[in-house]
């Protein structure tokens, strides 16, 4: 089933209208920055402008969805309303100001189509699984090259640098998002921006990245010693992160709440009295996006499904001294979760 069936039999409206660059990927896997979906029981139209017409022509010949030249919204509202929609469902929260003032002028009632989105896009066909995979494979060689590329005097900006390089190397189309390159006590804030601190002996080295590949991505993290630390607490605390980590990956099983996954490294780490350290959620879902649905933290009601893929990503930060997390990319299949990384997560001293 394509995916423009798959949302819209779950939206209660005679047509709908998609322009949000994710969403409209998902409905046509086609790469684009400007255009708009179109569908109703009887077609699904793509509107684009000229710089993709013939691309998108191309790559969807055979597919059930149809490529047409569209100067504005306007005019795609225009058609729309000529075909007497009278509901029209389109994703609420993606709306701009300007776009619901033009579908309020031409009156159309709305339905929201974003839920829809939502749950069709969490679990995953054989194929988005398959470029995930992809996206993982190109990730995990771009480490290896880092590992080796890692020097005494280097900085977090070169050192990030170098993983989005080897990534698109490797076959990557982009990032996933911005590559976190931590040295040293930066390693203690989770979301460090690389800077000009530079690698000197006995430092972590946190990096968290992914790549995509077909459109999809993936999502890593991994936390080394450049040269053996000076006291033992390192080697400890990594040890109950990944204790934490294999305990939530060995755990998580279909069926159950995003809460009680995160439980399964939480409450690991407060047996050892750490868990007030672990400041953020076990993990997100992946996919087009590299954060969607969905949640593994401690409030999450979302219910992990057999297709679905996310991050396992316990952490642990101790401000001004050091930070460690170990993120898998990893997806639920019959009813157990499975890690698409293979790099050993045994605490590496380099
Ligand atoms: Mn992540």
């Amino acid at each position: 089933m394509d995916n423009t069936k798959k949302v819209f039999r779950e939206i209660k409206a005679d047509a709908m209208l998609t322009s949000s660059s994710d969403l409209r990927r998902y409905l046509t896997g086609f790469p684009s920055s400007f255009g708009f979906v179109y569908t109703d029981f009887q077609e699904s139209i793509f509107f684009t402008d000229p710089r993709y017409a013939e691309g998108a022509r191309n790559a969807l010949k055979n597919e059930f969805i149809s490529v047409e030249i569209a100067k504005s919204e306007e005019s795609v509202l225009e058609y729309i309303k000529s075909k007497k929609v009278k509901r029209l469902a389109v994703p609420m929260e993606r709306l701009t100001v300007p776009e619901a003032q033009l579908l309020k002028k031409f009156r159309f009632k709305l339905a929201d189509s974003m839920p829809a989105f939502t749950e069709a896009m969490a679990v995953k066909t054989e194929e988005e699984l398959a470029l995930i995979r992809r996206a993982c494979e190109i990730a995990e060689a771009a480490y290896a090259d880092f590992l080796g590329y890692l020097k005494e005097g280097m900085t977090e900006s070169e050192a990030a640098g170098y993983l989005e390089f080897a990534m698109r190397k490797k076959g990557a189309e982009d990032r996933s998002f911005e590559t976190i390159v931590a040295f040293g006590k930066n390693t203690s804030v989770p979301h460090h921006s690389p800077d000009e601190t530079k690698l000197k002996k006995g430092m972590p080295v946190l990096a968290d990245f992914g790549c995509k590949s077909g459109g999809y991505c993936s999502d890593m993290t991994r936390t080394v010693l450049f040269g053996k630390s000076e006291d033992g607490e390192f080697e400890e605390v990594y040890g109950e992160v990944l204790a934490a980590h294999r305990n939530a990956l060995e755990g998580i099983r279909e069926g159950m709440h995003g809460r009680e996954a995160d439980a399964l490294a939480r409450d690991l780490l407060k047996k050892k009295g750490l868990d007030k350290f672990f400041t953020h959620s076990l993990g997100h879902g992946i996919g087009i996006n590299i954060h969607e649905f969905p949640r593994l933290s401690a409030s999450s009601d979302d219910i992990l499904k057999n297709g679905m893929v996310f991050s396992v990503e316990p952490g642990v930060y101790f401000e001004g001294k050091f930070g460690i997390r170990i993120e898998d990319s990893v997806y639920l299949k019959d009813g157990v979760a499975a890690s698409f990384m293979k790099t050993d997560k045994k605490l590496i001293v380099i």
